[in-house]
Order: C-alpha cells, then structure tokens, then sequence
C-alpha cells in the first residue's frame, strides 16, 4: 500500500476530534466487522472513540460478532453535526451508502477504504484495492504495514470479514486472503468459533429454507432444479436464499438450479446456479446479470410467468 497515503491516514486520524465510520446499507459480514474492526484499531492506537454507524437492517446471523454493541443504526444516533473525519467502506457505490450519505457529504475529511470497482467515488483518500477479497483483507494489510496494534476482536472481526466475503474460502482467487487467514490462526483465532459465532438465524429462517427446498420441482432429466418462494415465506428468510441454492446444488446430476421469488404481485426475483456452465447470459436475457456460474435478475412479471419463460429458455439449453 502507498506509504504516503498512510501517512495521510494517520495524520488524519491524529487531528480529528470526531470521527464516523460507516459501510453500505444493509451491512454484510465484511461491511459491518470491518467498520467494527477499523472503530477498534482506531481505539487501540490512538486512543479515540469513532461513532461506528449503518443503515437499513443488520442480518440475524451477524448479532454475536464482537463489539455487536458498537454498530449504531443511524436513524437513533445524532449525525447532523459535520465530522472531522468520516471514514466509508466496502460501499461499492454512491448509492449504497444510504442514511449516513449527508454525513459523508459534510464532512471536513472522507477516507474510503473498498474492494469494489467503482467509477463514482466519494474519498479525499482512497486506501483501495480491488485484489483484495474483504475490506477485512486491506484493514490488516494497513495495520500491518503501520504496526498497529490488534487484538483478539479485530482478529476474529477480520476473520469474519474474510469468511463471509469468501464463502469460507470457496471464491478465494489469491492467495493472500489465506495467509493473512494463517497469521491469524497462528495469532490464536478459532475459525471453528468464529463460524459458530454466524450460526445464529432465526428457527423460522432455516425451516422456511428446508421447505422452499423441499418443494422443488425437477426438470429436463434431472439436470434442473427449480425452486420457489411465495411472498409469506420471502420474508422469513435471511438474505437471498443462498442455502436453498446450495442444499440444492449438492443433488447428484443437477447442472443449473433455479430460485424464483415472489418479492411482489408482479415482482419475481431470479437466481440462477450452475455447477459448470455458464447463467450468467440466461440471466441478461431476463434483463439481469452477474457471474459466469451465478447470476441473477429481478423481473417486472408473475411468478408463474416468469417461470414458464425460464422453463421455455431451458428447453433450449444443453
Ligand atoms: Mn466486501
């Protein structure tokens, strides 16, 4: 990392007398741990209390990490007063910033620290790095580069930051997210609890998860699986729906796995999985897109509608 840019960064944080750090709405694991992680070092080497804030809803799962307490929503916390230093990370866009964006726009000083390509960005500072896997990954190459600090919070937050970011370690493309892994372990982090630490949904979450999966219908000799959520079961799942994808996926010979939701009367959302061959244009042609092997769309049409186009598309597909 540019040592110059550091040095800015400390001084920053140095001459600011408040400080504010946020991610985007509807914090993942790597956006809230590592405003969490960053709140803690900022503490640890300068002895300085940021407000560490987000908008929109914290997932279930993510209710035991360390310093839980610490994540303020920001409709209850004051922020109309400017800061001397806001610090925005893994926001990937203007847009997702949500109900902290005022803050950001008045404060005296913004730092980003992201891993998303983004073309529209909103730091004086930009500490960015789109090889990194996590925010968590940059947050300890910067400690580690400036010699601070860390203890057993910010270890097992950036644990979090990278497990989740990664699907433990599944979509790893280098092979420094796995080194810092191997620092932290020998440093003494548990991965075993820090997963546990995740294993918090709501009963109502994973059985409407086990049923959705237990519902599906299979087509083209087994190579299709299709599953369905209504809009009362919609609301009761955490996120996407990405176990049902995956509990499904683990079929023998089932290629491409289909999950429609009913987000509205006349709103589908469409995720498409694949074990070897490309969605993601399956995807565009609904008006979607993503990932070579996972994609997805949101459609303006019935649920019934849309399926009867997806299993149209498919008759066509190997
Ligand atoms: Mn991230």
């Amino acid at each position: 990392m540019d040592t110059d840019a550091l040095k800015i960064l400390v001084e920053k944080i140095r001459g600011a007398k408040s400080i504010l750090i946020t991610g985007h709405k509807n914090p993942d694991g790597d956006s809230m741990c590592s405003v969490l992680a960053l709140g803690e070092l900022i503490k640890l080497n300068f002895n300085k209390d940021a407000l560490c804030v987000y908008d929109g809803n914290v997932p279930d799962m993510l209710d035991n990490v360390p310093l839980r307490e610490k994540m303020h929503f920001c409709g209850r916390v004051n922020l109309s007063k400017p800061f001397d230093l806001v610090f925005v990370l893994d926001y990937g866009n203007k847009t997702h910033i949500g109900a902290a964006m005022p803050a950001v726009e008045s404060a005296k000083y913004v730092i980003e620290i992201d891993h998303h390509k983004n073309d529209d960005i909103v730091g004086d500072l930009c500490l960015n790095n789109t090889d990194a896997a996590a925010v968590g990954e940059i947050l300890f190459d910067i400690a580690a580069q400036l010699k601070w600090k860390r203890n057993s919070d910010v270890n097992d937050l950036i644990t979090v930051s990278v497990l989740t970011d990664t699907g433990s370690f599944k979509y790893a493309r280098r092979g420094d997210v796995l080194r810092i892994m191997a620092q932290l372990v020998d440093e003494g982090v548990k991965i075993e609890h820090v997963s546990n630490l995740l294993n918090n949904k709501p009963r109502k979450t994973v059985l409407t998860e086990a049923s959705v999966a237990s519902r599906c219908e299979f087509f083209y000799r087994g190579r299709l699986a299709l599953a369905t959520i209504d809009a009362k079961d919609y609301k009761n799942l955490d996120g996407r729906g990405e176990i049902v994808l995956s509990l499904l996926g683990q079929i023998k010979g089932v290629e491409y796995i289909v999950l429609l939701k009913r987000q509205k009367e006349n709103q589908t959302g469409v995720s498409l999985r694949s074990k070897t061959h490309p969605v993601n244009e399956i995807a565009q042609s609904l008006g979607g897109g993503g990932h070579l092997n996972a994609a997805g769309a949101v459609v303006q049409d019935t649920l019934e509608n849309v399926r009867n186009r997806i299993l149209e598309i498919f008759r066509g597909v190997k």
